[in-house]
């Protein structure tokens, strides 16, 4: 008797999804004490040794970035923990990829012989730099590779030491960290060791790397974003204090998880020559600086959205009735600007669930940015091409490669084929699985409020979908700002909708099965 009631008592949203998804209360609110020791990342130790070498020494060294928001955030918290230490002979190079190629060029080169720096500590990159540390190396700089980008056919790079958790005799038990995932790993290491406390300002810029670089939301990336959350109120940063007074409230979980998304699209703007970006620039200076940068990155990321708009709407219409294995498109027309292949590429493969190479002609070169969804690995299906490409790299998910004009169409050839050997069968029409049914009722306060503790979304821990069955759009509209998403919902139908809560009085549409009619 009293185990029936205990079954039928109803349960909240959060459990039916935590269940659904086979988490558990404990496991969402895992905090810091549960990271993995640091230690085990291999070479960590030889890595910051030689980095408080060059403190003790007063060696001058460069931080050689990426361009991107992950790669600006890597920069920023090493800047800012050599600050903190009172380190004051750094400097910083971050090349820009629409003037040159990924990883170390000559322009580094460069600039570390006429600074005479003595080494060079690479974040976010460097893990295919053979060519480049080797430079280095005639010139009498040491190289220090951070990276998390994946290991290409066994080869390394012949610099002092290499820090990525993708190196096979690595014992760190996580290897998805972003970036600046690794270098916080790798402050963390030092901090110990000089008794230095690592604030949450180091772990909320890491959450905005992180999630810029889309590395799954789970476990160590999930811990490192929550830990964000938690101590946002402690957080002693002066580009944050810039901020508040342009952002909106950051009272919740959900705020700040915006503001976050918000920053990922300011720091994707600032390429500049000559190793200088508008965006590392705004994050390291203060006052009058600062508020001079932060405008013309405002209207950068809103140039950028408004051409991204456009990208869309053309890729809209060029995937209409779009059906196949995968989506290969060659920019002839110079419709997709180069700076936003990714993008597009992103876009497609989101859209469609299948692998997706967006290509285009670039200083005599085909460049190509490939995105695709889970159970295919880019790199592994460039790899098997390789013979056709100049160069190539990346995640299993999000990969590019550059290819010589002549070998265009042995490359096609040859990532067809491989396409056929290697194709999962769940590429068309993937199914998307609800957490819960629900009521419109259950769209209420209390409930947005308690999925707060899923925050944040990534892969690995999707946004929720429900399912409200038999409903109608008036009956969503009455208590909803609907967005449609595209779909086709006849006012005079009932029927099974998919959606997802994007915010307390939004529900956006995601799949709708017609039921009936109503007469
Ligand atoms: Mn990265």
């Amino acid at each position: 008797m009293i185990e029936n009631l205990s079954e039928e008592k109803p349960r909240s949203l959060l459990e039916r999804i935590i269940q659904k998804r086979g988490l558990s209360l404990e496991s969402l609110e895992t905090g810091i004490e549960a990271l993995p020791d640091e230690a085990l990342l291999a070479n960590i130790e030889k890595g910051a040794t030689r980095i408080k070498k060059a403190m003790y020494d007063n060696e001058p060294l460069v931080i050689f970035g990426h361009d991107d928001p992950d790669g600006i955030t890597s920069t920023y918290i090493l800047y800012q923990f050599f600050n903190a230490c009172g380190f004051q002979n750094h400097k910083y190079f971050i090349p820009n990829r629409n003037v040159e190629p990924y990883g170390i060029q000559d322009s580094l080169v460069d600039f570390v012989k006429k600074g005479n720096y003595h080494l060079v500590i690479t974040v976010d990159n460097g893990i295919a730099s053979f060519e480049g540390v080797e430079k280095l190396n005639e010139i009498g700089c040491e190289t220090l590779i951070t990276d998390h980008h994946l290991i290409q056919s066994d080869k390394l790079p012949n610099a002092n030491t290499i820090i990525n958790p993708h190196l096979p005799y690595s014992k760190y038990p996580y290897k998805m960290l972003a970036g600046v995932g690794v270098v916080l790993m790798l402050i963390r290491f030092l901090g110990r060791e000089l008794e230095y406390d690592i604030t949450p300002d180091y772990y909320f810029w890491t959450a905005v790397g992180s999630i810029a670089d889309r590395v799954p939301m789970t476990e160590v990336n999930r811990i490192i974003v929550r830990y964000a959350f938690q101590h946002w109120k402690e957080i002693n940063n002066d580009t944050i204090e810039f901020l508040l007074p342009y952002y909106g409230p950051t009272e919740t979980y959900t705020d700040i998880y915006a503001l976050i998304q918000y920053l990922v699209r300011l720091l994707s703007n600032g390429r500049e020559e000559n190793g200088e970006n508008a965006a590392l620039r705004f994050l390291i200076k203060t006052n009058g600086e600062k508020e001079e940068l932060f405008y013309q990155l405002e209207s950068l990321k809103n140039q950028s959205e408004t051409e991204l708009a456009k990208v869309y709407n053309f890729l809209d219409t060029l995937t209409t009735g779009f059906e196949g294995n995968a989506f290969i498109y060659l920019d002839d027309e110079g419709i997709i600007p180069y700076h936003l292949l990714g993008a597009a590429a992103s876009y497609i493969a989101g859209k469609f669930a299948v692998p997706t190479l967006i290509m285009k002609l670039h200083k005599s070169e085909i460049v190509c940015e490939g995105r695709c969804a889970e159970g295919f690995n880019l790199v592994e299906a460039f790899t098997a091409c390789k013979e056709h490409l100049k160069q190539y790299g990346g995640h299993a998910k999000a990969a590019g490669f550059s290819l010589t004009p002549e070998k265009y169409d042995s490359f096609l050839e040859c990532f067809h084929q491989y396409l056929d050997e290697n194709s999962p069968e769940s590429f068309t029409n993937p199914k998307i699985e609800p957490d819960a049914v629900v009521s419109l009722e259950e769209f209420n306060e209390e409930n947005w409020f308690s999925l707060e503790l899923l925050l944040p979304y990534g892969e690995g821990n999707p946004e929720p979908c429900f399912l409200i069955k038999d409903t109608t759009l008036m009956d969503l509209q009455s208590k909803f700002q609907v967005d449609i998403n595209g779909f086709n919902f006849p006012e005079d139908a009932k029927g099974d909708v998919l959606v997802s809560w994007t915010s307390p009085q939004v529900l956006k549409l995601l799949s709708f099965t017609e039921t009936s009619s109503i007469a």
